[in-house]
């Protein structure tokens, strides 16, 4: 049995990574979404805590076995997933491919920090581009050519960086809602696969959730 811990959809980035991944593999799961930013008696920590010693969302529990077993990370949670659900195809079945999109993922994991930084997440809003540092032009340049890339060598199979959706897709997602958030211009290419990024299940049901907590005024 699965467990995911997120953060308030509309900002948590990190927790929407695993979310996709955990939906693309089919498998039931129960939710708890942990409110962020309220510091008032330390209350998003206290709350962070009781999962993980780490102290970050997402947090993935799995229950099998007669184990219980905690994954803190968004891109271990990925990966445990790819490896306990090999049907869901999480990974590209090509070597080659696959050790390619390891990279891509890898490079959102430890990058981009002035990208993350000005453009951050705002799920369900819109909001106006700001003045960009050079180093933020710099990390978004480099993002949509590595998906340019990507989709022009392997797009055709399914539309997705790696053809059929993958774990890299997952980690770029939150990247595709800030650049809708802030109308970041974009090559015809990406702009199709954006699309399709928003028009996955997975990704309606977050934005659904995120618009609630926008209009609860928790986010
Ligand atoms: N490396 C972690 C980073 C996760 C992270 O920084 N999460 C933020 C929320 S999106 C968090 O938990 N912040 C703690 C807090 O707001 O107190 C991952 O990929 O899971």
């Amino acid at each position: 049995m699965y467990t995911l811990i997120v953060g308030t959809k509309d900002w948590s980035s990190w927790s929407l990574r695993p979310y996709l991944a955990l939906s693309a593999t089919g498998q039931p799961f129960q939710e708890v979404v942990i409110r962020l930013r309220q510091s008032e008696d330390n209350a998003t920590q206290t709350a962070i805590r009781k999962y993980s010693p780490a102290g970050r969302v997402p947090v993935l529990k799995i229950e099998a076995g007669g184990k219980t077993v905690t994954v803190w990370d968004s891109l271990a949670i990925c990966e445990s997933l790819a490896e306990r659900h090999p049907e869901a195809g999480l990974w590209p079945d090509d070597w080659a491919a696959r050790a390619e999109a390891r990279a891509l993922a890898a490079e959102m994991h430890s990058g981009f920090p002035d990208l993350r930084d000005q453009l951050t997440m705002d799920f369900a809003r819109k909001r106006p581009l700001p003045a960009l540092g050079p180093k933020t032009e710099e990390q978004i340049a480099r993002v949509l050519s590595s998906w340019d890339d990507a989709l022009a060598a392997h797009g055709a199979g399914g539309g997705f960086l790696f053809g059929r959706f993958s774990i890299a897709d997952c980690m770029y997602a939150p990247v595709v809602s800030r650049f809708a958030t802030y109308g970041v211009p974009t090559s015809k290419a990406v702009a199709d696969y954006m699309a399709r990024i928003w028009a996955l299940p997975a990704m309606q049901a977050w934005g659904k959730a995120a618009q609630q907590e926008v209009d609860d005024g928790v986010a």
